[in-house]
């Protein structure tokens, strides 16, 4: 595959996008997953492709759940493991009590086992994939996405997402567990639903929020608390579709 040049003005962008191919061409991703990729370049483009204030105070505000959580989970699919092993791999040795779970939209059996085998190989700890013969079903989903690991986000009282559903989303808001999404559309029903949103790229948003985790493992469970009362999801929504508004004014053409 041809080499990116660092002086590309779009360097980290065509990096994240060789990734992405090559999780498809690996099996990892879907054909869906690349278009899915392709839309939230453009949202990343407009947004500046830098992690903006508000993504700093979602990311805040879900380091305090995460930690305070007793069954955290993290929700993996295709586009996840193939664009974030490394951030996944990072947050599971962070976070030593979250899992990782495997969960596809396009689930076949092979495609669960790559993922798995894939995420294991390169650090990932606690990695779960629901067995159909022995699962728990998230009420509300008729497709796939609603088998649950009983040990995983069966039990699951906090459920980090990224590149998810809406209708899945909505589901895991209505079952009563805490919902935090990383979705680069703040418009997206996936974005909307859920308590916590992270408008920011994936990789960008999970590299900060192991460095907020792990500066936050000292903190008090008050404090953290606190912080996760004072957060309000609507106003970080409006701040990133704002910014969205102004990237399509500013943004020069590169
Ligand atoms: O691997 P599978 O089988 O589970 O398939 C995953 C699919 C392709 C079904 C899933 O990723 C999908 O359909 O996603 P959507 O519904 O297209 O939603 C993707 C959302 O994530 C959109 O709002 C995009 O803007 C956003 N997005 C895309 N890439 C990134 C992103 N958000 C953060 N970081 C990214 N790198």
């Amino acid at each position: 595959m041809t080499e990116i040049p660092e002086s590309h003005p779009r360097a980290a962008s065509l990096r994240l996008r060789k990734k992405m191919i090559a999780g498809f061409q690996s099996g990892l991703a879907t054909e869906a997953g690349l278009l899915a990729h392709g839309r939230g370049e453009a949202f990343d483009y407009l947004l500046g492709e830098k992690t903006q204030p508000f993504a700093e105070s979602a990311i805040a505000a879900t380091s305090a759940m995460l930690l305070l959580a007793e069954f955290p989970v993290m929700s993996v699919n295709g586009n996840a493991a193939s664009l974030a092993t490394e951030q996944i791999s990072r947050l599971s040795q962070v976070l030593p009590h979250i899992a990782i779970e495997v969960n596809l939209f396009y689930r076949s059996e092979e495609r669960i086992a790559g993922i798995v085998d894939h995420l294991k190989a390169n650090g990932v700890r606690n990695v779960l994939s629901a067995d159909p013969a022995n699962c728990q079903h998230l009420p509300g989903i008729e497709s796939h996405r609603a088998m649950l690991h009983p040990q995983g986000m069966g039990q699951s009282d906090c459920v980090l997402v990224a590149l998810e559903d809406g209708d899945r989303c909505e589901a895991l808001v209505n079952s009563g567990r805490k919902v935090i999404s990383i979705d680069l559309n703040p418009l997206s029903r996936t974005a909307q639903a859920t308590q916590v949103t992270i408008v920011d790229e994936l990789t960008r948003a999970m590299s900060r929020l192991c460095e907020v985790i792990a500066s936050d493992l000292a903190a008090k469970a008050g404090e953290l608390q606190h912080r996760i009362d004072a957060f309000e999801n609507s106003l970080i929504l409006n701040a990133a579709a704002r910014r969205i508004r102004e990237g399509a004014d500013q943004r020069p053409q590169d």
